[in-house]
């Protein structure tokens, strides 16, 4: 394989997928070395079978708003590789959404599922839709009209979606309210239930926790520590509240977190009380991080601009892709910053990514330390499949093994002959591997 014609040809017939180009340049950079060293697998035409999704399902989403009127949104979904168990991965509700970045998702679904340690292939979904402003009954009639089409190409042995942007506990509520309704069949076809109903323990925490556990390890390299480190967090969802609370039980201050519009910092610390005040803003009342400011008055907000000029020591970006570039990287290092952990996925550019490399920070990317989200969706899985319930410290002490085992990947595959753990490398490698021998291993398709 040569990285570079097989980038320019998916470039050339997947025209205008920039975050999908992007995507699969990193990961093929990566793991050329290694591929090169298996000559069946380009015998067998295996990296562009692996970098070409199985199919994509594209669909009309027309749904009545509260004053009556008409609205249509497009859905989809990337169902990307099921080599290793069926497909599976998350469903993102946002203005933004549009087919290139459903196809980076899925792609990167693909390796974080395999590192997992658990049978998952990779796929993802969504719509531009937007939550945002919209009631309750309007989520929910959207949600319905989604599943009416989706309903027919997922299920709980064949694609098991999930929340991501835009879609948590609520949105996967009314998705599987409705794909019972039109099913007539109570599955774990979704992860990320309620509680009453097939949902896991820990499944809302696990990608923040999970994230965090992965910083630990990264940080007990270098014989080092959470306890009193401070942090910088983008975003203000799912991901970024459970890291923020994480790094707060393992003594680590809080500096900022963020929305679309803008970010806070508090000097003082984001504490436990202020965060609950975040988590009931964000989650209750789907509030804007502007209004923390306007609780506590010491925090200042800044809007329009990301957190990443103030001084940390470490970075969790957690709220979307391509949120870090080189800039912000430089200023990090800089600042004396000695680890960028990734919640989200793809957040730091590649030219960012260099930057950290070249000053050898601690960097992982999303696809290693923020699999803890997708690991405990595997671990819904299991439990529906057997029809009970773990403990919620059988489910954390499983998440912890997995993303110390994941760690363990990256250091095994990535460390480079200076002693420098290329977390990237690691990672891609590993995940790859996995997939392409049981692509192999079960014949052409
Ligand atoms: P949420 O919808 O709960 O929160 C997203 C947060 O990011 C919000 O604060 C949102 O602000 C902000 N945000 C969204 N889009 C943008 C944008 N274009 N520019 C700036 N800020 C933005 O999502 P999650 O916390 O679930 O997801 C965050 C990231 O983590 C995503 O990259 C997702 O793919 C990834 N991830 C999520 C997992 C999960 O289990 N949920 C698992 C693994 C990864 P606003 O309110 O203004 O929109
Ligand atoms: O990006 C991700 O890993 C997720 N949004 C979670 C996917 C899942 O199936 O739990």
């Amino acid at each position: 394989m040569n990285a570079k014609n097989v980038l320019e040809d998916l470039k050339r017939r997947f025209p205008n997928e920039p975050e999908y180009h992007q995507a699969v340049e990193e990961v093929l950079s990566t793991i050329e070395e290694e591929y090169n060293k298996h000559p069946e697998f380009d015998k067998a035409g295996l990296i562009e079978r692996l970098c070409i999704p199985d199919r994509i399902y594209t669909f009309r989403v027309t749904w009545m708003d509260d004053n009556g009127n008409y609205q249509t949104n497009t859905g989809y979904r990337v169902q990307h590789n099921n080599a290793i168990g069926p497909y599976k991965g998350g469903i993102r509700f946002h203005s933004s959404v549009n087919l290139g970045i459903l196809k980076f998702l899925a792609f990167e679904q693909t390796f974080k599922n395999s590192l997992t340690t658990l049978p998952m292939g990779g796929a993802k979904g969504g719509s531009d839709f937007s939550p945002r402003g919209k009631s309750n009954a309007e989520v929910m009639r959207f949600c319905q009209a989604f599943m009416l089409e989706l309903h027919r190409n997922i299920g709980a042995d064949c694609d098991v979606p999930a929340g991501d942007i835009g879609v948590g506990g609520r949105e996967v509520g009314y998705l599987f309210g409705a794909y019972k309704k039109y099913t007539r069949e109570f599955s774990g076809v979704l992860t990320g239930k309620g509680r009453e109903f097939g949902g896991s323990l820990i499944r809302p925490e696990a990608t923040g926790y999970g994230t965090v556990y992965f910083l630990r390890a990264m940080l007990a390299t270098k014989g080092d520590t959470i306890e009193g480190k401070t942090v910088l967090i983008s975003g203000a969802g799912n991901v970024a509240q459970y890291a923020a609370e994480k790094v707060l039980q393992l003594g680590g201050k809080v500096l900022t977190m963020s929305d679309s519009d803008g970010y806070i910092y508090d000097p003082d610390g984001i504490d436990r009380e202020k965060l609950d005040y975040i988590m009931e803003l964000k989650n209750l009342y789907r509030g804007r991080i502007r209004e923390y400011a306007e609780e506590y008055p010491t925090a200042k907000y800044v809007a329009g601009q990301k957190p990443w000029f103030e001084k940390a020591d470490i970075a969790l970006p957690c709220a979307t892709q391509n949120e870090l570039n080189e800039e912000a990287a430089k200023a990090l290092v800089a600042n004396g910053c000695i680890a960028v952990c990734e919640g989200a996925n793809m957040p730091t550019t590649p030219e960012a990514i260099r930057v950290f490399q070249e000053a050898k920070l601690l960097y992982s990317p999303g696809k290693a330390s923020n699999a803890g989200g997708v690991s405990v969706s595997g671990l819904e899985m299991s439990q529906n499949s057997e029809r009970l319930s773990w403990t919620a410290e059988e489910v954390d002490a499983k998440l912890l093994w997995i993303m110390e085992n994941i760690h363990e990947n990256c250091v095994k595959y990535g460390t480079e002959p200076d002693g420098y753990v290329n977390y990237v490398k690691g990672a891609n490698v590993a995940g790859f591997m996995k997939v392409a021998k049981a692509m192999m291993a079960q014949g052409v398709f």
